[in-house]
């Protein structure tokens, strides 16, 4: 999971780029970079890190023009050293550079093809580098000078044709303009929208509404799947939907847990999403349960919260706030090995021993993924003096890995894959547990927006989508994603990280 922002404004874009990237932060924390376009030249800062660390004063003074596009990497398959920061540039045809959300899941087949076919080297293992070059030999193919707008839609139904997968893209075409466009099923979101200014309107890209917001820019809307949006340097706008067979599909663990609940996706408020999983999961609960004897419902921190508060006024009991999150401290999921994320966790949370003591208590999650923390908070709740402790996931048992986007762990490493919910329960330690149902997720969801029929509910039902993912490719992955994988990724990133990225104006 990644973040992107690409912005055509009237005055220097760098600002706004920045402070757009810090509001997509959590979509990824291993990696930034802004691309800015002044006249024909670019400018280009990209780091492995946070937005607030990769950009210093003098990096913000060089990136000057008034349009440009940013990214925010979380680590997927194959990502690590600083070489493959994104953006990405490549020089033919106009200078193009690309900021790219999702996972091309035939990027070893059309990286081969680029090479044999279209006589184009891959300098990274980044599928982002694959797709990039895609769209510029697509556009280099019509030979135009000045490439119009009908060029840049001929060049993205191209790439539909040729990329499978999820990607959420914006691109920038030096000296003309910036294209935001989305694979046929649209999985990964992406919006654009527009802000006035005495100079006339600007217009920004990006992975969730809550940056355009946060910058001031309204909310047009999402970029359809298969649809393309190009805005020429001078501010006009133009779209098209570039899919023949577009079929809306977002992934539904945006929901549950990637997308900032601030954020309106694909019609659907993400925060009434997660009130109505609360709801269901409530309703579940009263007719497994109903006679349960829950004192009160604690929420895990952060993204829980919204689903936790409606579970329990739904339940009708107390919801308090048991744990508190030092928010100094990252993520869990994105750490490499068992030790550390294991480490992690009672650094991250403390118990507030009064919620506890001689209580039953109903911790709530997003989700469980490896389960490897919720053991350790429900430890933490036993240690605080709970009677019981029940635990609910606010997502139905994440079984099968993510090949669109999403850094989940390998199958084998998902504490649901190929167990049943009370294996899983005497496993992570807890006295009872509860999962929503798929159905319910997806009715939480659709509720927002009744126009889309279908959701990527891959990791749930194992069933992806794009309809191209065998037994082979879901190996491969296995043996990208596991610990000891990721261990050597970062063996390799330590020894890597002298390289020279040749277009880093650093
Ligand atoms: C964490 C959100 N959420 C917590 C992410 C933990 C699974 N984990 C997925 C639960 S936060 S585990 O709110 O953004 O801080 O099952 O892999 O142990």
């Amino acid at each position: 999971m990644c973040g992107i922002v690409g912005i055509v404004g009237r005055s220097h874009v760098n600002q706004t780029l920045y402070d757009g990237l810090t509001v997509l932060q959590h979509r990824g924390q291993d990696a930034a970079g802004i691309v800015t376009c002044d006249q024909d030249k670019l400018y280009l800062r990209k780091d492995n890190g946070m937005v607030r660390d990769v950009f210093r004063s003098r990096h913000m003074r060089r990136l000057m023009g008034n349009m440009g596009i940013g990214h925010v990497r979380y680590p997927t398959a194959g990502s690590s050293s600083s070489a493959e920061a994104q953006p990405f540039y490549v020089n033919s045809p106009y200078g193009i550079t690309l900021a790219h959300n999702g996972n091309l899941t035939n990027a070893a087949q059309i990286g081969e093809d680029l090479y044999k076919t279209d006589l184009r080297h891959i300098n990274t293992n980044s599928d982002s580098e694959v797709l990039l070059n895609i769209f510029a030999h697509e556009l280099q193919r019509l030979g135009k000078l000045v490439p119009t707008e009908e060029d840049i839609f001929t060049a993205v139904s191209a790439v539909h044709a040729r990329c499978r997968g999820a990607y959420a893209v914006v691109a920038m075409i030096t000296g003309y303009g910036i294209v935001g466009f989305r694979d046929p099923n649209g999985i990964r979101p992406v919006c654009f929208g527009e802000r006035e200014t005495e100079d006339g309107p600007e217009y920004m890209i990006a992975s969730e509404s809550v940056a355009l917001q946060a910058m001031g820019f309204d909310l047009i809307r999402d970029i359809a799947p298969g649809e393309a949006v190009y805005i020429t340097i001078d501010g006009q706008l133009f779209t098209r939907d570039c899919a023949p067979n577009a079929d809306y599909r977002p992934c539904i663990f945006e929901h549950v847990y990637l997308a900032r609940p601030d954020s309106i996706m694909d019609g659907i408020s993400v925060y009434k999403a997660r009130l109505r999983m609360g709801e269901r999961l409530a309703a579940k609960i009263k007719r497994v349960w109903p006679d349960h004897d829950v004192d009160v419902v604690i929420p895990i921190p952060d993204t829980s919260r919204t689903s936790a508060l409606q579970l329990a006024y739904n339940l009708g009991v107390k919801f308090r706030e048991g744990f508190i999150k030092n928010r100094y401290i990252g993520r869990t999921f994105i750490m490499p090995g068992q030790n550390e994320r294991k480490k992690s966790v009672r650094q991250k949370l403390n118990a507030i021993g009064l919620e506890f003591q001689g209580k039953n208590v109903l911790l709530v999650d997003d989700s469980i993924v490896r389960g490897t923390t919720c053991n350790q908070i429900i430890e933490m709740a036993r240690d605080a003096g709970a009677k019981k402790v029940y635990f609910a996931s606010a997502a139905p048992p994440v079984c099968y890995p993510n090949v669109y986007g999403i850094d989940m762990p390998a199958a084998k490493e998902l504490i649901a894959h190929g167990r049943s919910v009370e294996e899983i329960q005497r496993l992570i330690g807890a006295d009872w547990l509860v999962y929503q149902d798929l159905e319910d997720l997806i009715a939480a969801s659709r509720e927002g927006n009744p126009e889309i029929d279908q959701f990527d509910c891959s990791v749930f039902n194992g069933e992806y989508i794009t309809g191209d993912i065998n037994d082979g490719y879901l190996e491969q992955l296995e043996a990208a994603r596991n610990d000891s994988a990721k261990k050597q990724k970062v063996t390799q990133l330590a020894v890597n990280s002298e390289s020279i990225d040749l277009h880093n104006a650093n």
